[in-house]
């Protein structure tokens, strides 16, 4: 019935919201984009995702004479939903790069989550809310759990109490969504946040219908451990693109024809993976080192029609550098991410990239801003820059033979050594470099990397479970989420991860793809050891 309902849209071009179109014409809306502020002026229904930075977001409403047209339009009670930066934009101003002033609407200031006393920021992951007052839109969520990524957060206080519609407990109490008449903003991503995510904004969309109200008793509720599934893609000798998996990183079956092997199609498994409940799904495009991923149309296009039906993070990496050509036209590596994102990406991963970074950062300890993982975390935020880490085992006798960290490990090398370093590798582990992965990671959190997805190549295709002791390592040395990845083979290594080290989320592909263990009975699993997770 609503086939030509149109919702106004305010994208002003500082990152991606192809997120937030596909949930909204996948609930049957069209799109009208805003180009001047009698559109807002003139909006039936107006949604405002804000992407990117404070500063620059107001910048723009600014110059543009949108913020003008923004306040009015809220001052008028018209229907109004704002995302992430689209709820902090309405508080009197932020501290991110500032003091920066805001719109003003709503009496507070955003600042920037602690993470002195051990939660990790960003705010990366899935949390239950807790509603304070009659929301409407989410009216009916109970405990179920939403998509939060965000470094910065608004406080309820005495004074923006009649806004406060629920908060989130992440270290502190902060504000997870406002509700003012029509007027609703959220903090984190509905359009990310599953079937959750999807009625909630179909609620914002549909106000007329009538929902039944579901008044749940909230648990407190934590961080959700999440539950990532991973897809290696690459060209197979006949150049269609599958899902392949290796075993240490070889992914050629060992037959006489010595081809890829094949466990399926990208799109496919991915749209498979989030019914399976997902918490988000990861693409490497393997041979990215090799292959320039904007020749690697197809490539995009996989992230293109992936994110039409799956409302959960995607991440992809692969090839993300700069490069030139055979005509001797340069692409700077921010172009590569930019057209990541604007396929449907939410997240980017560097591989090899962040390691020559770091190396050079340790060297001469100067940020030059010119690495790949500086300017995209500059221009996209870091919570959107993933560094995939690709260590190797070197084991030896003792910590002092090597100048990198070395662990004690919970069982000995195979000539008995008690102690291992954890070598990057680069262009997908065939080469080693003179970094560890405990180095690697405090580097790269310096230069901007929001999130690590630590790989082992000793323990990937396994399936005997992951490498705690190097998990433990870096997942205690840096404060950003680190995703444990590498040798899943049973519910019970994900519970053993958790419960052993400090990962915020885990990572798996082989066990997922041949289909040995389901998604749902590996989150059933944790909520038995009472690990908190969405379900
Ligand atoms: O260096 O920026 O072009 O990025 C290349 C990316 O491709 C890196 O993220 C690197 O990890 C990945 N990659 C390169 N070669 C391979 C390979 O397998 N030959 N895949 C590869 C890495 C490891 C995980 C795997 C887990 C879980 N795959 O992604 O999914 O180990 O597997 P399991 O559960 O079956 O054990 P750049």
């Amino acid at each position: 019935s609503a086939g030509n309902s149109v919702v106004t849209l305010l994208d002003y071009g500082a990152g991606n919201v192809r997120s937030v179109r596909n949930a909204i014409r996948h609930l049957g809306f069209d799109i009208k984009d805003v180009q001047t502020p009698e559109d807002i002026l003139n909006a039936d229904r107006l949604i405002f995702p804000g992407v990117g930075a404070f500063a620059l977001a107001m910048d723009v409403l600014n110059k543009t004479g949108m913020a003008e047209a923004l306040c009015t339009y809220i001052d008028n009670d018209r229907p109004f939903l704002g995302i992430c930066l689209g709820l902090q934009l309405l508080f009197e101003s932020s501290e991110e790069n500032g003091p920066v002033n805001g719109l003003g609407l709503i009496p507070g200031v955003v600042g920037r989550f602690d993470s002195s006393n051990g939660f990790r920021v960003p705010h990366i992951g899935w949390n239950a809310l807790q509603i304070v007052k009659d929301s409407e839109i989410l009216d009916d969520i109970g405990n179920r759990h939403v998509y939060f990524v965000h470094s910065y957060r608004a406080m309820p206080s005495d004074d923006n109490k009649e806004w406060v519609s629920s908060v989130c407990n992440y270290g502190d109490n902060f504000i997870a969504s406002v509700r003012r008449g029509n007027v609703h903003a959220v903090q984190f991503h509905p359009e990310k946040s599953g079937d959750t995510g999807l009625s909630i904004l179909r609620r914002f969309l549909y106000p007329k219908s009538s929902f039944t109200k579901k008044p749940v008793e909230v648990k407190a509720s934590k961080l959700a451990k999440r539950v990532i599934a991973c897809l290696d893609v690459r060209a197979n000798d006949t150049g269609d693109l599958v899902v392949t998996k290796g075993d240490q990183y070889d992914v050629r079956e060992h037959t006489k024809e010595n081809e890829v092997r094949n466990l399926g199609k990208p799109v496919e498994l991915a749209g498979q993976y989030y019914k399976d409940g997902a918490d988000e799904v990861s693409f490497l495009n393997i041979t990215g080192f090799r292959d320039f991923p904007l020749g690697d149309l197809p490539m995009l296009q996989v992230l293109r029609y992936t994110s039409e039906n799956v409302f959960v993070p995607l991440t992809v990496g692969g090839g993300i550098r700069d490069f030139t050509d055979a005509n001797g036209r340069h692409y700077s590596s921010l172009e590569v991410a930019s057209e990541y994102f604007r396929s449907g990406a939410d997240k980017i991963s560097i591989g090899s990239d962040a390691v020559y970074a770091a190396e050079e950062y340790l060297k001469t300890g100067v940020k030059t801003g010119k690495s790949s993982l500086e300017q995209i975390s500059r221009v996209y935020g870091n919570q959107a820059v993933v560094v995939s880490i690709d260590p190797r085992r070197v084991y030896c006798n003792s910590p002092n033979d090597v100048e990198f960290k070395a662990v004690r490990l919970s069982k000995p090398g195979p000539n008995g050594e008690e102690y291992a370093w954890y070598q990057c590798t680069v262009n997908g582990g065939r080469e080693g470099r003179p970094i560890g992965a405990y180095e690697l990671a405090k580097a790269v959190e310096e230069l901007g990397a929001g999130e690590i997805m630590l790989n082992c190549i000793d323990c990937d295709g396994q399936g005997k479970g992951f490498d705690i002791d190097l998990i433990k390592l870096v997942s205690d040395a840096v404060s950003i989420p680190v995703i444990a990845s590498s040798g899943a083979g049973a519910a019970e290594h994900f519970s053993e991860v958790f419960m052993k080290t400090n990962a915020s989320a885990a990572l798996a592909a082989g066990i997922f793809h041949r289909k040995e263990v389901p998604i749902q009975s590996v989150k059933e699993h944790l909520l038995k050891e009472g690990i908190e997770v969405r379900t």
